[in-house]
């Protein structure tokens, strides 16, 4: 039997004009003279992913040969960034289309700028699932990644009066270059109805749904190319469309305005991404995505992927469902329901196989953010699914009243299903349940998850849970956003790091010498101009590149503490203004934020509104003559933090201890030659260790003390009236200083320290101004600082995502590397 070709790109600049022009005059119909800008873009993005096809369809090809174990990577979230770079680097073209555009006076920056960003995700979670895929596709570990196109993704944001007004992010406007949609493929999934009983073939009573409506799920299948491995891996996105039944009542049903308004609730489904990041607002419609989106992806995995007639009790031989959070935490009754509703299972037999299936990485320590679904609600939109946790409930409790026959306290602690404020299903409880691994995602996350979040379970099975500490990949976030600095380790270390982030460390004894500190730091100056202009162009913001650049860059969160960065801030400018503080005293710094609020958390936007209005005033105030100034650009995105990070001396990763679960944020700034002021919290802890307590800046409670301080009953007025600093910094914002003289602008966030503040911020107020004076001290000196910064480079590599995959496929997934081809 002859085994059909497949085509195959040549890697010349002839040839890669030839493509270009081809897709540009073919595919978009347009001429050379007459191509706007995202014509450009759309042949080129074209072009550079016919260039990565044969690698992906020979991938796809070997994969149903060898049948190879891979893991389905289930995520509400994948915030991928803009893809042209990353596909260019993969392919290894950027040298040959340089010179190719070139050639057609065409300049590839302008084609990068075009790109919208896919910006399917609210922040660390989704952006963790795209560093991920980009790991398992280098490391040749097969691995679908599966998700919802939104329609909309993260909102934009602008500033109106320095107030955030979202936009929506109608990222598909100008087209799409990089998906492969398969409406063909459809799958359908059920909603609603009832449940019924009935009598099978053998007389064996037995229940089954009875939907009552249905959507379509077509797939959108994304490149996932790994950086020098060959494999080009896929994540497949979910778009929900109307089933033809709906369709066909537009045209025989007399009303048709009704007709089409199913039809547009049935797409409402993939609409929007959902900004909320902590809180969940248990809405209905974000349980119809979650659901739509396993369903679908089960589905897809059985009856696609899977060969015709597979063996489903081997399904743990090829495929490990790693739930992202708790999301997707539905799949797990749903396979139960697959194999005992449709495929006839016994009970047992289908709950030992799915087991096996899941594993679940929790994202969070805030209870807030574990989510629930109330019994009513799951009951009705997923009737079937309900009963099966009912049942997976009771077995799990008779084997805890087993266990410990005199502790039913315990037993009701552990129960998935909560009764109070209403009877709901807890999805983190299902999750740890079901799932042969549950996962932190930093050393003291994990620690906190057995001892506090989950201590039931852990002691209940403690073999069940470990730790995998995130990571970013080291393509996307250095070789890609940092090209001076790229250059400059591969210079003195080779390439190799790209790959093996560990060879970082063979930049450690370039820190004492002088002509590379000095290159180091000429590269970071250059990093600042990038940004000053980026900054112009994109914002008109200006600032000072020979600043200290202290950068904020995270959702806006209480727990996460901008207000405490911007307490340090007011503080310093209440001492200038009256005199305690000589300006030339001061360190001249650029504090840069980038934050998105929730669109309902209210606080959280009134302290948007607060640090641009310090920035206004700071910005505007010519007696400080430009020491200290404040960049707020709006709508921090991937895209943004490419540029911005390279850019920063000094990375805030200052949320109170024990809140923040790991941060990744962090592991990029220090890869990037920041040093790091920040609490004992998340992965900072384990930076801290790696780095060395001379190149970081901590300071501030430990997780221990916060627990002993809230359990005493903190009041954090006492901060206020002991600490005169702390004291001036916050009348002077009561008093209308930011605010044109209305003292109640910023009244409730103010307040809200005073009397409530949750997350301890007044408590951390002194520790961290002590901390900040000591980064003054050390950034004056700078031979010093920069030998920090390098060492924070080279001590870095274990936050490659790479290593992370690899405690993974280690721990957790054992799915062993394949060869591409
Ligand atoms: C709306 C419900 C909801 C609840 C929780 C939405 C999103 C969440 C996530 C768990 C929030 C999140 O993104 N967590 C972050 O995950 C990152 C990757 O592991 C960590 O680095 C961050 O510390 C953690 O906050």
């Amino acid at each position: 039997e002859t085994i059909p070709p497949i085509a195959v790109r040549e890697h010349t600049v002839d040839a890669f004009v030839r493509e270009f022009l081809r897709e540009l005059n073919f595919g978009q119909g347009v001429d050379l003279t007459r191509a706007s800008v995202n014509d450009k873009y759309l042949a080129m993005a074209r072009t550079v992913r016919h260039y990565l096809m044969t690698r992906w369809l020979s991938t796809l090809r070997r994969q149903s040969e060898l049948q190879a174990k891979s893991v389905a990577y289930l995520s509400a979230e994948f915030l991928l960034g803009r893809q042209l770079d990353n596909a260019l680097l993969a392919a290894d073209l950027e040298d040959i289309v340089t010179e190719g555009l070139a050639s057609l006076g065409i300049e590839l920056d302008e084609l990068r700028q075009a790109e919208v960003e896919p910006g399917l995700g609210n922040g660390g979670l989704g952006r963790l699932a795209a560093c991920f895929i980009d790991s398992l596709a280098t490391m040749n570990v097969p691995c679908i990644g599966y998700g919802i196109r939104y329609e909309y993704g993260i909102f934009q944001q602008t500033f109106v009066d320095g107030e955030q007004v979202e936009k929506p992010d109608d990222w598909l406007r100008l087209g799409s270059p990089w998906e492969f949609p398969h409406p063909e493929s459809a799958v359908t999934v059920d909603f609603g109805g009832s449940v019924e009983q009935y009598q099978d073939d053998d007389g064996v009573v037995k229940r089954r749904w009875v939907p009552g409506w249905s959507v379509l799920g077509v797939p959108y299948n994304y490149m996932v190319p790994g950086y020098e491995s060959g494999r080009v891996n896929t994540l497949r996105l979910w778009s929900a469309r109307a089933t033809r039944a709906f369709d066909l009542e537009i045209f025989n049903s007399g009303d048709y305005a009704e007709a089409v308004r199913a039809q547009t609730f049935a797409e409402n489904i993939s609409k929007v991404l959902y900004p909320e990041d902590s809180t969940p607002q248990g809405k209905e419609l974000r349980l119809q995505q979650q659901y739509f989106f396993v369903a679908c992806s089960i589905k897809d995995f059985v009856d696609q992927v899977l060969p015709q007639g597979f063996d489903l009790h081997k399904l743990p031989e090829r495929i490990v469902f790693q739930l992202n959070d708790t999301h997707p935490v539905i799949a797990v009754p749903e396979l139960m329901r697959v194999l005992v509703d449709e495929k006839g299972w016994d009970w047992d037999d289908a709950w030992a196989t799915t087991q096996q299936c899941f594993a679940y990485t929790c994202h969070t320590l805030l209870p807030e953010a574990l989510e629930v679904w109330p019994v009513e609600l799951l009951g009705r939109l997923l009737p079937r699914h309900l009963e099966i946790i009912y049942r997976i409930n009771e077995e799990f409790l008779e084997e805890l009243r087993e266990a410990y026959p005199d502790d039913e306290l315990r037993v009701r602690r552990m129960s998935i299903i909560a009764e109070y404020p209403v009877r709901a299903v807890r999805m983190a409880y299902l999750a740890t349940v079901a799932g042969s691994k549950v996962n932190g995602v930093a050393a003291l996350h994990s620690q906190l998850l057995r001892d506090k979040v989950l201590d039931d379970f852990a002691q209940h099975w403690p073999e069940k849970f470990t730790n995998v500490t995130n990571g970013v990949t080291p393509r996307r976030f250095l070789k890609l956003s940092n090209p001076g600095l790229s250059g400059l380790i591969t210079e003195a270390i080779g390439d190799g790091w790209v790959t093996d982030l560990d060879r970082l460390k063979g930049l450690e004894p370039l820190a004492d010498d002088a002509e590379f500190r000095r290159r180091f730091r000429e590269i970071k100056h250059a990093n600042k101009l990038r940004i000053a202009d980026v900054l112009e162009r994109r914002d008109g913001i200006v600032v000072d590149p020979e600043t200290l650049f202290d950068v904020m860059v995270k959702r806006l969160h209480e727990y996460k503490r901008q207000t405490l960065k911007l307490l340090h801030i007011v503080s310093l400018y209440e001492q200038i203004t009256t005199g305690r503080l000589a300006l030339a005293d001061v360190t001249p710094r650029t504090f840069a934020f980038g934050a998105k609020a929730a669109p309902g958390y209210v606080m959280a936007k009134q302290i948007i509104a607060l640090i641009n209005a310090v920035g206004r005033t700071l910005n505007e105030d010519t007696s400080l003559e430009g020491r200290l100034r404040i960049a707020f650009p709006a709508n921090y995105n991937v895209t943004l933090a490419e540029t911005l990070i390279p850019a920063a001396d000094l990375s805030e990763q200052i949320s109170l201890a024990g809140k923040e679960a790991s941060g990744t944020g962090n592991m990029k700034f220090m890869l990037n030659g920041a040093l790091t002021i920040g609490t004992d919290d998340g992965a900072n802890v384990e930076i801290r260790q790696l780095v060395g307590d001379e190149n970081f800046f901590l300071f501030g409670l430990d997780e221990p003390q916060v627990a002993e301080i809230v359990e005493r009953g903190y009041q954090p007025s006492a901060y206020y009236e002991t600490n005169a600093d702390l004291r001036r910094a916050l009348d002077l914002i009561l008093s209308g200083a930011f605010s044109g003289g209305d003292r109640h602008t910023f009244e409730p966030v103010v307040a809200n320290l005073l009397h409530e503040d949750r997350f301890l911020a007044l408590a951390d107020f002194q520790a961290y101004v002590d901390a900040q004076a000591k980064v003054d001290v050390a950034y004056a000196d700078q031979e010093a600082w920069t030998r920090s910064a390098v060492l924070n480079v080279a001590r870095g590599g274990f936050f490659s995502s790479d290593r992370s995959m690899r405690d993974y496929i280690d721990r957790i997934w054992h799915t062993p590397p394949v060869s591409p081809s």
